[in-house]
């Protein structure tokens, strides 16, 4: 904790480092001794720290320890690239044990987090270590302000055979005043938001060239936050909101007032609010030496859209690049984002990060007020703000203008000959075929090792979550060849707009959520493939989501860096929209494409790919050759106005429906990511 001299507690044991007094903060060093003396004798184990000749800080220190940090800012970026580029260069453990231990008080506690996180997510020899989730450390990002101070009264009183989980309510940030609190479930879901902020770190957009220069980073950038947009959208339609609009008007009021009720630990303060029809202005905020007009910001976007329609960008020593139809995604995704792999970073800038920097700091752009940024600079917060997926919505608009002018796929790239796709059936246990079953669950989590008090042992607090009821996909396969393999892709839609009308294939394909994508063996004749929700391609079970430094996990070596890798994917429980009481009439996709032409020829033995849609696999290429949203990512071909005249045999559709029930189930025993749950 930021308050605290250098001795972390670290698992259940009491262990303290052996600080050599030089590492200490100024204002410590002098008591290093009563210090050391007082917790060496909490301790049950001391640990020794290398006494190396230390780095130079320099400039990283100029982010105050109770500042906020956000990569969004490039200052804030610049400084952490810094900081992993030392965490990085540590030519052993124990070095980069030592300069981690010196680091941690030293610098700005949110943005040694991420180094950390990063380094031990990119070194070799850091792949025993564990990277919990975030939320662990930091509960004050995630957590409604009030649960701290009766969680400080809990353990301060209450001892601990007789806690009780401090419950947060499903509705704490608005009323039903607010339209848009409709869809709050959504996005305040602790599980989206870590996925968020996991996929981020997986993928960051600044650094050593050797972390950034992931396999079609750029691509994944469009696709995950696209899936984002369109999940959004089926969420929106569930609760009778229309789809979201996209922020094209950089000077016109936001009507979406958002006030997160968080306040962050670290700093004492607040997250700012945003009352309804605030209007974004210049930026110039010398503290974070960031000053950004919004002419800039429109200069940016007219040079993208005009790279788009000329089908190449220009380099910074002036060469041109075709936007193939393949690549030119990839491209587009760092240019856009924008990330070091950008082209042009001068000419094309910093689009849809400053996009978020501007937003969040609608009401207080020269810094008068000395305030810090709103949820939606820190990727961390970000999806918890109505604002984020109007932007989104926008930057997803100048991907699929670039979509726009490449060639549709014809008949060929999308038919598997001679295989035909007979019958798709989901079944939900005790229930009607092609239906699916929502309800509210709840689930505890302990927050002790994010929360500083004296004295310490677990904090549960409740919440609640959307979940859905397990099912499988039945899908029966006719193969008139020889045994051979295919992809199955597995994706879903509503059926119906805004206004009741079915809608056409142009908007809908926009609107697919992919559900599972996995190969298959094909024998000769009928095939009945069964596959259970639970092994979708894009989610990670609940535990993993939540993990926590003590939950049960691999001991090490290979599976275990791929169980960190893993703590990217969509929340299993929120695989499936919400649905209504009445029923949300949805169109289920199926496809089986030619294997042949989908697969990557790589080893993957040992890979974790649980959520490889949307996180790709670490350290190798991404599993599949197709464009990302492949079929959906490409207008249709001349004449087709509907999905039924977009299918070819080795596709199928079927009409399914989701049924809400406004239930909520008490949290299960196995819910938790540690296994001290204590249900009532
Ligand atoms: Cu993930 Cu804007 O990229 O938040």
């Amino acid at each position: 904790r930021p308050q605290e001299p250098s001795f972390a507690v670290k698992g259940d044991k009491n262990s303290v480092f052996k600080v050599p007094n030089n590492y200490l903060p100024d204002r410590y060093k002098p008591i290093g001794v009563t210090l050391a003396n007082r917790f060496g004798a909490e301790a049950e184990e001391e640990i020794d720290v290398k006494n190396i000749s230390l780095p130079n800080l320099g400039e990283i220190t100029s982010l105050g320890r109770h500042e906020n940090f956000s990569l969004f800012i490039p200052k804030h970026r610049r400084l952490a690239g810094k900081l992993i580029n030392i965490f990085l260069g540590m030519r052993t453990v124990d070095d980069l044990l030592a300069v981690c231990v010196y680091a941690r008080d030293n610098v700005n506690p949110y943005m040694f987090n991420y180094c950390l996180s990063v380094c031990l997510l990119h070194r070799q020899d850091t792949r025993d270590l564990d990277v919990p989730s975030i939320i662990h450390s930091f509960p004050d990002k995630y957590i409604d302000s009030s649960v701290f101070v009766r969680a400080r009264e809990e353990t301060s009183i209450v001892p601990e055979e007789s806690r009780t989980p401090i419950v947060i309510p499903r509705d704490y940030t608005a009323s039903d005043l607010e339209e848009e609190h409709r869809v709050a479930y959504f996005r305040e879901d602790l599980g989206i938001n870590l996925h968020h902020w996991h996929w981020h770190l997986v993928y960051p957009f600044e650094g050593a060239r050797e972390v950034v220069e992931k396999n079609r980073r750029g691509e994944l950038f469009y696709y995950m936050h696209q899936q984002v947009i369109a999940r959004y959208n089926a969420e929106r339609l569930c609760n009778h909101l229309r789809r979201v609009e996209r922020l094209i008007n950089l000077r016109e009021p936001i009507k979406e007032a958002y006030f997160p009720k968080l306040d962050s630990l670290v700093s004492s303060r607040s997250y700012p609010s945003r009352v309804a029809n605030q209007v974004i202005t210049n930026i110039n905020r010398e503290l974070d030496q960031i000053q950004v007009d919004i002419d800039d910001m429109e200069r940016w976007r007219d040079r993208i859209y005009s790279a788009i329609q000329q089908g190449y960008v220009q380099t910074e020593s002036g060469q041109q690049v075709t936007l193939t139809e393949n690549e030119g995604i990839d491209i587009l995704g760092n240019i856009i984002e924008s990330s070091i792999l950008s082209p042009n970073q001068t000419f094309y800038g910093d689009y849809h990060n400053i996009g978020h920097i501007m937003i969040s700091y609608i009401h207080d752009p020269d810094h008068r007020h000395l305030e810090s940024f709103g949820v939606i600079g820190d990727s961390t917060t970000a999806m918890r703000d109505p604002v984020f997926y109007r932007w989104h919505a926008h930057i997803d608009d100048i991907f699929q203008e670039f979509k726009a002018t490449i060639p549709s796929y014809p008949v060929d790239q999308l038919a598997y000959q001679g295989v035909t796709v007979t019958s798709v059936e989901v079944q939900s246990q005790g229930t009607q075929k092609n239906r699916l079953n929502t309800y509210w669950q709840q689930s505890d989590l302990n927050l002790s090792r994010g929360l500083d008090f004296q004295p310490r042992g677990p904090v549960f607090v409740r919440f609640t979550h959307l979940q859905h009821q397990e099912f499988n996909y039945r899908i029966i396969v006719n193969n008139q060849g020889s045994a051979r393999m295919g992809t199955c892709r597995i994706f879903l839609a509503p059926k119906f707009d805004e206004r009741g009308n079915q809608l056409l294939f142009r908007d809908q394909k926009n609107l697919f959520i992919e559900l599972d994508k996995f190969s298959v063996n094909l024998t000769s004749g009928q095939n009945t493939i069964i596959r259970s929700s639970t092994q979708s391609s894009v989610t990670i079970p609940f535990d993993r989501t939540f993990r926590d430094w003590d939950s049960s996990r691999p001991q090490g070596g290979d599976e275990l860096a791929q169980f960190n890798f893993c703590g990217c994917g969509w929340p299993q429980h929120m695989l499936i929209p919400k649905g209504t009481p009445e029923g949300f009439n949805c169109q289920l996709f199926v496809m089986i494409s030619n294997y042949a032409n989908d697969h990557i020829e790589q080893d993957i033995t040992g890979t974790c790919n649980d959520a490889y849609s949307f996180c790709g696999l670490k350290d190798r290429l991404y599993p599949d050759r197709r464009s990302m949203g492949y079929p959906f990512d490409r207008t249709p071909r001349a004449g087709v106005r509907t999905l039924q005249e977009f299918l070819t045999p080795n596709m199928r559709v079927q009409d399914i429906s989701i049924f809400f029930s406004n239930r909520t189930v008490r949290p299960r025993s196995n819910n938790t990511s540690n296994s001290n749950n204590r249900n009532q």
